[in-house]
């Protein structure tokens, strides 16, 4: 099984200009923007310029310099919204189980409130 890319996610016309977007960052390969749907102070997305579904599929197929290029990204996006005095979580959604809404990698990286507990525990 090999992940295909869909070119009409709502990422990639983002990418393309075809929808805006709050820019918090641009890179050679990368782009940080505001979340539509805030779930705290600081909700940013960064996603890779590629074509790439999601977190597994970028590590197994990107070039060093976009690897690079990403990681720093969301290193200059915490650097820039402040997030490390009081903490913050990287979240990166894949597949259904995942539940993943936008088939284009993304990490979301949110700040600014306790942010609870990383899963809900399951109903025993
Ligand atoms: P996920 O469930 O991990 O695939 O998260 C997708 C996120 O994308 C979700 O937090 C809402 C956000 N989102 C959806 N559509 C748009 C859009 O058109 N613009 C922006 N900036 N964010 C969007």
């Amino acid at each position: 099984m090999g992940y295909v890319y869909d070119e009409q996610n709502i990422f990639a016309k983002i990418l393309r200009g075809e929808i805006p977007n709050n820019t918090v960052l641009e890179t050679e390969h990368s782009l940080a923007f505001r979340d539509l749907y805030p779930q705290a102070p600081t909700h940013v997305l960064v996603i890779p310029k590629g074509p790439y579904v999601c977190f597994d599929h970028f590590a197994q197929n990107a070039s060093e310099a976009e690897v690079i290029d990403y990681v720093r990204a969301v290193g200059e996006v915490c650097k820039s919204e402040g997030v490390e005095a009081d903490g913050f979580r990287l979240i990166s959604n894949a597949g259904k189980d995942g539940v993943q809404e936008v088939p284009h990698l993304h990490v979301h990286v949110l700040a600014g409130r306790p942010l609870g507990r990383m899963l809900a525990r399951a109903p025993e």
